[in-house]
């Protein structure tokens, strides 16, 4: 373990990212990864926690999605403690170092036509600052027609967009009074900006906290797995957001202002240790 070494982003990817709040990054982890990651998706799809959902539409295939799901899978924990993510994480960001926040599983079984709203992640949850990186991690080949879309450039529009459930569209008590935007209808509005990929096992599509992003349905033949874990570079503060935040971590024992640099999110990768 691993077969083959890391692969960290190089200048052009990271400048790509900078730019669009998107980049694919072909070959990033490695096989044994992926391998771990799909034992970590079975773990997290055979328990459950409070965050554990399947959210498909009525008489249609399991949509399952699940945050935080490390805490009890021990395949997902090995993976973000010892993985790849979070060097790679901190090379993106320019950061000194990456603290892990969270993870998210989300599988959409063959036949599934849900899509995956269009939102962006931090206004759904704690944390504010530049250096947040979200990577997406499909397990299966995943043609660009299932693929997670991106809208390029999202990340520096300065807006935040009211999040809303995948399930219902139902929001979670933050508004306009709040400062959070009516979502916009991103098809419309973006079409020039919308980017997806192919993406095979092992590529990671790095996208920013702010960037809006959706995925289509999986009507296809093929399942169609992903994880995706959250990373918090040198600058991310923990901030308390009016209404319900999600995922919350209500024992985490930060208040607004105070550095997610905390033992309660792992400083998993630390320029300074391994200098
Ligand atoms: O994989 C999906 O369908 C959605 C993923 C997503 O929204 C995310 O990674 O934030």
């Amino acid at each position: 373990m691993p077969d083959r070494p890391l692969r960290l982003p190089d200048e052009q990817e990271i400048a790509t990212f900078e730019a669009d709040g998107v980049v694919a990054l072909k070959g990033v982890y490695q096989d044994d990864w992926v391998e771990v990651l799909r034992q970590g998706v079975d773990e997290a799809m055979t328990t459950s926690d409070r965050y554990t959902r399947r959210i498909q539409d009525a008489g249609e295939p399991d949509f399952f999605t699940d945050y935080i799901a490390w805490k009890r899978a021990p395949h997902i924990r090995k993976f973000v403690m010892e993985g790849p993510a979070a060097e790679l994480s901190a090379a993106l960001m320019r950061s000194t170092k990456a603290n892990f926040l969270f993870d998210g599983v989300f599988v959409k079984e063959p036949g599934v036509t849900k899509r995956s709203t269009w939102h962006q992640d931090q206004p759904y949850y704690c944390v504010e600052g530049r250096q947040i990186v979200v990577l997406w991690a499909p397990l299966d080949p995943c043609p660009a027609s299932v693929s997670l879309q991106c809208v390029k450039g999202s990340h520096l529009l300065g807006k935040a967009f009211r999040p809303v459930k995948f399930r219902d569209g139902t929001d979670f008590g933050r508004g306009a009074d709040d400062g959070y935007l009516d979502p916009p209808d991103v098809e419309q509005t973006f079409a020039d900006d919308i980017v997806s990929f192919d993406l095979e096992p092992g590529d990671v599509l790095a996208f920013h906290g702010m960037t809006m992003h959706g995925a289509p349905g999986n009507p296809g033949p093929h399942r169609r797995r992903a994880t995706n874990c959250t990373w918090v570079g040198d600058d991310g503060r923990y901030i308390e957001r009016p209404g319900v935040m999600e995922p919350d971590f209500p024992d985490c024992g930060l208040k607004t202002g105070d550095p997610i640099d905390s033992a309660y999110f792992p400083r998993v990768f630390d320029a300074g240790a391994s200098a």
